[in-house]
Formats: structure tokens, C-alpha cells, sequence
């Protein structure tokens, strides 16, 4: 998120509006709060099993906003087709593996216990089948010998910093190439 941010200057076809949380303490809603954007927490914890109750908090909280886009970055909630389908083609995700591999949880580990000698991580549009929507831009890295799930997480999230904003550069002046790194 805010790698996200900190690119989206005077020559950017985006601008930063609200960031979004589902915990309060999260570091990013601080971060956004000190650059003087917008942010909106909703807990999902007091809707329990509800999850079509937590996306309507949050729908009517960013509302008002009028918001083009939204980019997930670390948003660890599965969404339902309730919200997910009215964002179609306008929500982005960054996953930690080079889809369709691994999609889901601990990307690192399953890349690790496979044997790959490449792992890294996949920008794409949000639809309502879990790291399935059409791939907007990838970036590999070396799995090394001796690399923990740790190690990996580290190395792929140095690319995640580098090819997100990049992909959203490109998709927001409308461009839907995917960008290979
Ligand atoms: N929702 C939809 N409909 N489609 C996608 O592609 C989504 C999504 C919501 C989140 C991010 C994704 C990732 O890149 C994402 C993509 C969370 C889980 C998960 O299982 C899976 C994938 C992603 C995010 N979450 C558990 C849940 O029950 C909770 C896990 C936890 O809290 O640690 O929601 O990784």
C-alpha cells in the first residue's frame, strides 16, 4: 500500500483517496493517516460467520468516496461475489506466487515443498473465484538453497514493491498488458 502511495506523484494517472483496514492497529492505517489520506477501519470480528455483513460496512463506508478503483495489498478477508462482482474489472490484488500456482495461503512453504527454483508474485484482477482473475503483471524471483518460507517472503516482497505500482501506472492509464518482471 504504501509503495502504492509513495508512487502515485504529480505524474501518475491515480490518486490515493482512503486506505482501508479491518484492524484498527494495522500499520499502514497510521502510515496513511500521518500522509493525510483518508482511512476507514471496519472490524470484521463482531460480524462472525457473516462475511456479506462485513462487505456492506464496508461498501457504505467507502461510498461517499466515489473511489475508480480499489488496489488490495495484504487484505487477508475472502471477498464474497456481493462485493466483489459491482468492482469487477476495477479491483487489484497482489498474491505472493507466480499464479496459477499456489493460490491461497503460505505461497513460500508450498513453493518450497514443491522444489520450485523460481517462486514470485502475481498482480491481478479481483473476481469472485479466489486468485483466479485475469493476470495483470508478474515478478520472479531465485528460490536459493537453504531458503526458509521467511527468506522467500522477504525476497518476493522487494518485487512486490517494485511491480505493483508499476502494474497500477499502466492499468490506470488503461493499459491491461501484463507486465512481465
Ligand atoms: N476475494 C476474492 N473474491 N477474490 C480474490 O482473488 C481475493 C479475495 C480476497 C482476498 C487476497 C488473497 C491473496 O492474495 C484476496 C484475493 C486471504 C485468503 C484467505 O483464505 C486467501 C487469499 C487471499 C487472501 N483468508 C482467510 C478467510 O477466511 C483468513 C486467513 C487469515 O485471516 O489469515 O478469509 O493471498
Amino acid at each position: 500500500m504504501r509503495a502504492l502511495v509513495e508512487d502515485m506523484d504529480a505524474s501518475h494517472p491515480a490518486t490515493p483517496i482512503v486506505v482501508v483496514s479491518n484492524k484498527a492497529d494495522a500499520g499502514g492505517i497510521a502510515w496513511a493517516k500521518d500522509a493525510g489520506l483518508a482511512t476507514v477501519v471496519v472490524d470484521h470480528r463482531p460480524f462472525g460467520k457473516d462475511r456479506a455483513g462485513f462487505e456492506v460496512a464496508i461498501s457504505e463506508a467507502l461510498d461517499p468516496f466515489e473511489l475508480d478503483l480499489i488496489c488490495l495489498a495484504g487484505f487477508m478477508r475472502v471477498l464474497t461475489a456481493g462485493f466483489v462482482t459491482p468492482w469487477r474489472g476495477r479491483m487489484l490484488n497482489i498474491h505472493p506466487s507466480l499464479l496459477p500456482k499456489y493460490r491461497g495461503l503460505h505461497t513460500h512453504a508450498r513453493a518450497l515443498e514443491a522444489g520450485d527454483t523460481e517462486h514470485g508474485c502475481t498482480v491481478h484482477l479481483v473476481t469472485p473465484e479466489l486468485d483466479d482473475g485475469p493476470i495483470l503483471g508478474q515478478a520472479r524471483v531465485p528460490v536459493r538453497v537453504g531458503d526458509t518460507p521467511d527468506d522467500l517472503a522477504a525476497r518476493v516482497l522487494q518485487q512486490e514493491h517494485i511491480l505493483y505500482p508499476a502494474v497500477l501506472r499502466r492499468f490506470a492509464s488503461g493499459n491491461m498488458t501484463p507486465l512481465l518482471l
